[in-house]
Order: structure tokens, then C-alpha cells, then sequence
């Protein structure tokens, strides 16, 4: 048995020298068996063929890919309102095909929830973070609502998944359970993890995070392709009949989950993959581009976008390249089926990044400056592999308040005052008075729960349920 596991010891320690990586057995003498047998299964997980050409292209170096800027063109997109007599008709068809396909329950709701959320400063998964304005409910919880008022509208169970990853998943299961699920059916709530990847130092040297373990994140939400097969999740859809994935980020409660219009346009035009975009408020906001690129649908991230692109301008004065990716799709479970039957990858990415880790002696090293690198995918360069992709551009203030930050833009008090501006709009367009201070902001604090109205349109039929509304006051809708 002892020779056994040494002859696979050496097996494995011949495959780490040939990669450059047999540092990470430095400690393995000295390590229990309980720890061996953790680490060496994290040797099995990393993808050793492929590292050698990780080193050499993305960690020692940036990628040197020529960004072919001649070749960008603007997106095409549908917009929230339709522009023709012909749209107004697919419109319309599309509305009533979406909410059929929502109340046969072949839509399914996916947040992927596997970041670190390190920019907010929160301790625990980020959508454990209380965020609504008058009963500080979590994101987790005001998404949760959302689906129970769906499938309560649409007579249905709409199917949740949750991609965590290994740093937040008992967290995150902890959170559900102790909540107990949010009042949603166990069955129909799967929270699955997604992989990870390993950290690298400069020279190329993947980073132990301690004697038996490899520095490792999350491989990014491209990660969620791979691991929604692995999991077992797709599968899962397969069983429940679910075709289509209504795709968000964690950070955003203002998302409109199962969009009748947007699933309909997705599955009339039959798309495999679709997007939905804002308006970007100036050339250089920092959120992915919507360009064709050899009439392919792709994301340029905004710091891969020439300043000359970003600021070009259409004759009437607004942005030729005007489309802000917002994170929001449609996803074909065919389409996730094929890219894992096909054995596809994702480009990676490289982010420079301060990483905790232990030096060849096994002394603890906290880094007061960047020394290494992260890599992870991203779930839209899947674009450009779908066989038809469309965009629909949506109204920022009603679908898109991300919480990224501690303070300022993109912070818990934006998306909190985005929430109440939404609120107000609604209740303003049901015919309810809201006190404006002289700035014109609402002078109150509102939330309307999703079981009490999903769009504008319910409040009108629950005007008897709603008191009048104080300057200085709050009213909580629910
Ligand atoms: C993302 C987009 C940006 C824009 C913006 C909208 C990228 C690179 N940029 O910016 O173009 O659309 O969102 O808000 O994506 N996550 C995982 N696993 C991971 C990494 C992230 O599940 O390994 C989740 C994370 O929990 C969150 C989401 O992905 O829900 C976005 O992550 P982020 O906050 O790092 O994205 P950000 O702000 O860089």
C-alpha cells in the first residue's frame, strides 16, 4: 500500500517537473495523510497540459492578441420600444410566446454568485448584503420574491440555480437553509459550485496558499458553462423540460427576471444566446461593449476599446459604439449542451492581483503589492460561438443598479436610491402623489415588494392598498 502511493507520488511529481511546477510537493513529507490526499487532488483538478501555455501567454507576459479595432462594428439591438409597425407586431408576438414559455416552466432563473464581492468590503456571499431601502431584505431574498411572484402569476415553479464557488458555497447553503429557503420549494432551488483556477506568481510559479493547499480563485462566470454540466445542473433542466436560462449577477435587484419580451425575441429569432445592453452614459464607462465582430455579436471590454472607437460619434451626436453590456441574458440550454459536448473553452483573462501565499520556506506572506496573477473566463465571449445572438436595449433606471462598491458609483447607496426612484416612477404612473424635494428626487423612502406589484401595471388594481405617502415618510409596498 506504502509503495503504491509513493509510485503515484512520483508519478505526479514527474508531471509537475515537467511543467515547471514541483514546488508544490516541497512540503509533502512533512504533511499528515488527510492533507496529502486533500492536495493531491487538487493536482488532480489543475489542467496540467495546459499550464505551460498559461505561463507562457498569460502569466509571464500580457497578451500580445492584435485588438483589430478596423474591424469593430456598431451592434445591431431592438429597442425597449418597438420603432415599426412590423415591430410592433413581432413585439407583441413576442411578449405572448415569453410568457407562454415561462408558464410551461421552460424558463428557468440562473445567478451566477461566485465572486468574491473583495471591492464592497462585505463579509459572506455577496447576496447575503441587505440592500432594499425601508426592510433592508438581501439581494438573495428580493430575488427569491421575484420568483415566488412569477410563479404565482404564471401558475407555475420556476426553477432557481445558483452557481457559488468553493470560497462561498457552505456559506451561501448556510444562508438558504437558515432562511428556510426564502418560502421557495427546496426541490426547486439548486446551488451548485463552479471550478477554479490556479494563482501564479510573476515568474510563472503557481502560488501554494499554504503547505497541503494551492492558491486558487474562482474561474470566473465563464466558469458556469462547464460547471452547470458537471454539476449535474443541466441535466437537471433536461429533466424539468427548462430550455431557457434567464442569466444575472448577484449585485443587481433591479433585474427583470423572465421578461416575457426578451425570452420571446430570444426564442423567435432563434437565438442561442442573448444580451441585454443600456445606453452607455459616457464613452468610457466601464462595462463591456456590444461590437459585431466578423458579423459576430462580441463583448470589447472597455479597456480594450480605442479611445477613437469609444468617442466616435453618429451625425445626430450620440456614441456610434453606444451599447453597455449589463450582464443580462438568455441562454439556450441546447446551446450549453453543445458548447460541453464540443469540448469548447473560453479565452482566459489576466488579472494582476495581490495574493496571500507562503514562501519556500512556508513563512506566510501577505503582499502589500500586486504579486501575481488571476485568471478567469467570461461568460460573453461565449457570443461570438452562438449561431445568432440579439440585444434588446433597455432603460437603465428600471432594470440596472449594480452593488459594487463601498461608496460612490456602482455602491449600496446608489442602487438604494435607484430602488426608491424605481418605486416612485411606478407609483407616480399608477396616479399615486410622491413628495419630490425641489431637485425633483423623492422626498420618502419607498420599496414595493415583488409580491405586491412586478411592473407598473399591478399597482394600478391595488390602488386601495395604498396609503398616502409623507414627505420625510416611508412606505414599504408588500
Ligand atoms: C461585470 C462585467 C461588465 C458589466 C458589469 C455589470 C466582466 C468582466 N465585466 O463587471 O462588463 O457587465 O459586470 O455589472 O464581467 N462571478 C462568479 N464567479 C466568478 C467571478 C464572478 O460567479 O468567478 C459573478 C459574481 O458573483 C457577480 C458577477 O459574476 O455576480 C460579476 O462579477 P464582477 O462583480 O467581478 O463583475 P464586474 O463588476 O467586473
Amino acid at each position: 500500500m506504502q509503495g503504491n502511493q509513493s509510485a503515484k507520488i512520483d508519478v505526479i511529481r514527474r508531471q509537475l517537473s515537467a511543467c515547471g511546477q514541483d514546488h508544490l510537493l516541497s512540503f509533502w513529507d512533512r504533511l499528515g495523510p488527510g492533507e496529502q490526499a486533500g492536495l493531491a487532488e487538487q493536482i488532480r483538478e489543475l489542467d496540467l497540459d495546459k499550464i505551460p501555455t498559461w505561463v507562457e501567454t498569460l502569466v509571464r507576459h500580457a497578451p500580445q492578441t492584435p485588438v483589430r479595432h478596423e474591424e469593430f462594428r456598431p451592434a445591431p439591438s431592438y429597442g425597449i420600444v418597438p420603432r415599426t409597425d412590423a415591430e410592433r407586431r413581432k413585439y407583441a408576438d413576442a411578449v405572448k410566446l415569453g410568457k407562454e414559455l415561462i408558464a410551461a416552466g421552460k424558463v428557468a432563473a440562473f445567478v451566477v454568485a461566485g465572486g468574491q464581492g473583495t471591492r464592497l468590503g462585505f463579509d459572506g456571499p455577496k447576496g447575503n448584503y441587505p440592500i432594499s431601502p425601508v426592510r433592508n431584505k438581501t439581494l438573495f431574498q428580493i430575488f427569491a420574491e421575484t420568483i415566488k411572484a412569477v410563479s404565482r402569476r404564471y401558475r407555475t415553479t420556476c426553477p432557481w440555480y445558483i452557481m457559488t464557488s468553493p470560497m462561498n458555497h457552505e456559506a451561501t447553503v448556510r444562508i438558504f437553509e437558515s432562511n428556510d429557503f426564502y418560502g421557495l420549494d427546496r426541490d426547486c432551488v439548486l446551488i451548485f459550485q463552479q471550478g477554479t483556477l490556479p494563482n501564479f506568481g510573476f515568474d510563472g510559479r503557481i502560488l501554494m496558499a499554504d503547505k497541503a493547499s494551492i492558491a486558487r480563485s474562482p474561474d470566473g462566470h465563464g466558469g458556469s458553462i462547464r460547471a452547470l454540466a458537471r454539476s449535474g445542473a443541466l441535466a437537471d433542466m433536461k429533466n424539468r423540460g427548462v430550455e431557457y436560462l434567464s442569466y444575472w449577477q448577484v449585485d443587481n435587484p433591479l433585474v427583470k427576471l423572465f421578461d416575457p419580451l426578451f425570452v420571446g425575441l430570444h426564442a423567435t429569432d432563434g437565438a442561442q444566446m442573448s444580451s441585454k445592453a443600456v445606453i452607455k452614459n459616457d464613452p468610457k464607462e466601464k462595462v463591456g461593449n456590444f461590437c459585431l465582430v466578423d458579423g459576430k455579436v462580441t463583448v470589447i471590454e472597455y479597456s480594450d476599446l480605442d479611445d477613437s472607437l469609444a468617442e466616435r460619434r453618429n451625425p445626430d451626436g450620440s456614441l456610434t459604439f453606444r451599447l453597455g453590456s449589463i450582464a443580462i441574458h438568455i441562454i439556450s440550454t441546447d446551446f450549453i449542451e453543445k458548447l460541453n459536448t464540443e469540448g469548447f473553452s473560453l479565452p482566459l483573462h489576466r488579472a494582476v492581483k495581490k495574493i496571500p501565499h507562503i514562501d519556500s520556506q512556508g513563512n506566510p506572506v501577505e503582499p502589500a503589492q500586486p504579486n501575481g496573477i488571476k485568471l478567469e473566463s467570461f461568460i460573453f465571449d461565449a457570443l461570438p460561438i452562438a449561431n445568432r445572438s440579439i440585444i434588446l436595449d433597455i432603460d437603465r433606471a428600471e432594470e440596472f443598479a449594480p452593488t459594487k462598491n463601498a461608496t460612490g458609483v456602482d455602491s449600496a447607496e446608489s442602487t438604494r436610491a435607484m430602488m426608491v426612484d424605481r418605486a416612485a416612477r411606478w407609483l407616480e404612473s399608477a396616479g399615486v402623489t410622491v413628495p419630490r424635494r425641489p431637485d425633483g428626487s423623492p422626498d420618502c423612502l419607498l420599496e414595493i415588494a415583488p409580491s405586491f406589484a412586478l411592473e407598473p401595471e399591478d399597482l394600478k388594481v391595488k390602488l386601495d392598498q395604498i396609503p398616502a405617502i409623507q414627505p420625510g415618510g416611508q412606505v414599504y409596498l408588500g
